[in-house]
């Protein structure tokens, strides 16, 4: 199929229809900012359904989707297990406000896999997590400080709009105006990977918390080089400062047991969401059983929510991580592995500077010929590039992340058959990117 039957064989009237309308609902047409294609440019897609490897959209096309909702599908779309347990669930309420046996059960589960998460408490959203573990760390401390990294992204509260990646890197936008000054202040960043720069402001600075993406999944993958957070450990340990894993992207997915396995170093607190609710919404934030024990009502430490724990969304988890046996992280790995070798070369086929690489089912690549150690590398590689790689790839049926700073995802559900179909479209989706068409 040549590059424009691609594109023209591609129809798109209902989404657009219903886009044009959303955009006087909602800002940008959107509930997330990076949904609005602001790093592709162009409209964006409605969907429809989604089953598998596969969402179709209002239009009836059909893609092979690596975005997985962001990464929470581990299974893929609509997994039976994860349904039929939701649907068990549903029929005896969807909420209450009071304790049910399905927290503490895939409480249990998350500390076999994670046991330096001693205690937990479970709340909606990954940016209520890493809100709550702020403040937590704070508490233990006794200081206000927190050093985060240029890119890092880890939800939209106000101390940590700064220097964020994600739709906030997306759009090139540096801070975000409401957020007071007096606590931006409080909120350091340096480069990812400068283990120097962070040692000196850790010496200068009390810090509350160093916090960090263990991989980097919201200013496009990035990898953290060997040492650096056996480093921030060495770092936090010396001076007094709690070291904390945001995993909300990374957490069952670059290792069976998260970063702690991956790395071999254990943090002080941790942030949980996505894949632990199996696509309905929840995260958690926990670590020692003296840290947590001063959240309210143990402690003093003020944290709440209505819909916490909520029965639905422990069940999804449940489904999920009861199905993402180590030997299904492996074998998910393993088809990771086979798209980005299959990308490498393709890259090299076409001669285009390129690299790629993943850690259990997450995974990224960049158009740049050296790996990207940090943001400010990332935002050298080519992004012009990118969008038109990004809607070839769209017009024959494969959906990345439409931006080139964020990562991508593989479920349970992508088969072998999947990727080489997958290959295939990506190597003529690059031939017509390089030869300068969107479609
Ligand atoms: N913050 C998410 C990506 N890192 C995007 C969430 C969404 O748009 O759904």
């Amino acid at each position: 199929m040549t590059a424009v039957t691609a594109a023209t064989m591609f129809d798109t009237t209902r989404s657009q229809a219903l886009m044009a309308r959303a955009r006087d609902r909602f800002p940008g047409g959107v509930n997330s900012p990076v949904r609005a294609f602001g790093g592709v440019g162009g409209e964006p897609f409605v969907v429809a359904r989604g089953a598998g490897s596969r969402i179709w959209d209002v239009d009836g096309n059909e893609y092979i989707d690596y975005v997985l909702s962001w990464g929470p599908l581990v299974l893929g779309h609509a997994p039976p297990a994860v349904l039929e347990a939701v649907q068990r669930v549903m029929q005896n309420g969807t909420s209450f406000g009071i304790p049910t046996g399905l927290e503490l059960e895939l409480a249990d589960v998350i500390a076999e896999r994670m046991p330096h998460l001693e205690m937990m408490r479970f709340v909606s959203s990954g940016t209520e997590a890493a809100m709550s573990v702020a403040r937590l760390a704070r508490a233990i401390t006794g200081r206000d400080h927190l050093l985060k990294f240029e890119g890092c992204y880890h939800g939209h509260a106000d101390s940590f709009l700064v220097k964020a990646g994600s739709g906030v890197a997306t759009l090139g936008l540096p801070n975000s105006p409401g957020v007071p000054s007096a606590l931006a202040e409080l909120t350091l960043t340096c480069a990812y990977n400068d283990l120097e720069a962070v040692e000196k402001i850790a010496r200068s600075v009390p810090l509350a918390a160093i916090l960090l993406e263990p991989i980097v999944g919201n200013g496009g993958y990035i990898e953290p080089v060997p040492g650096f957070i056996e480093g921030l450990r060495r770092i936090a340990d010396e001076t007094g400062a709690l070291l904390v894993f945001d995993e909300v992207m990374t957490g069952f997915r670059i290792a069976f047991g998260g970063a702690r396995e991956r790395f071999g170093v254990t943090p002080d607190l941790t942030a949980l969401g996505k894949v632990i609710g199996g696509g309905l919404p929840v995260a958690v934030y926990g670590g020692k059983r003296e840290y947590m024990s001063r959240v309210a009502p143990t402690g003093p430490v003020y944290q709440a929510g209505t819909l916490s724990g909520n029965p639905l969304a422990m069940a999804g988890g449940l489904a999920t991580l009861a199905a993402l046996t180590r030997e299904v992280h492996d074998s998910i790995t393993a088809r990771t592995a086979r798209l980005v070798h299959g990308m490498r070369t393709m890259a090299a086929r076409h001669g285009v500077p390129f690299n790629a690489s993943h850690s259990g089912s997450m995974w990224g690549f960049f158009f740049r010929e050296q790996t990207v150690t940090n943001f400010d590398e990332a935002k050298t590689s080519d992004t012009e590039l990118f969008k038109r790689f990004f809607h070839a790839a769209r017009v024959r049926g494969v959906y990345l992340a439409p931006s080139a700073f964020e990562a991508g995802f593989m479920s349970s559900a992508h088969s072998e058959a999947d990727i080489d179909l997958t290959l295939s479209k990506l190597d003529d989706a690059l031939g017509a990117a390089l030869s300068g068409a969107k479609g």
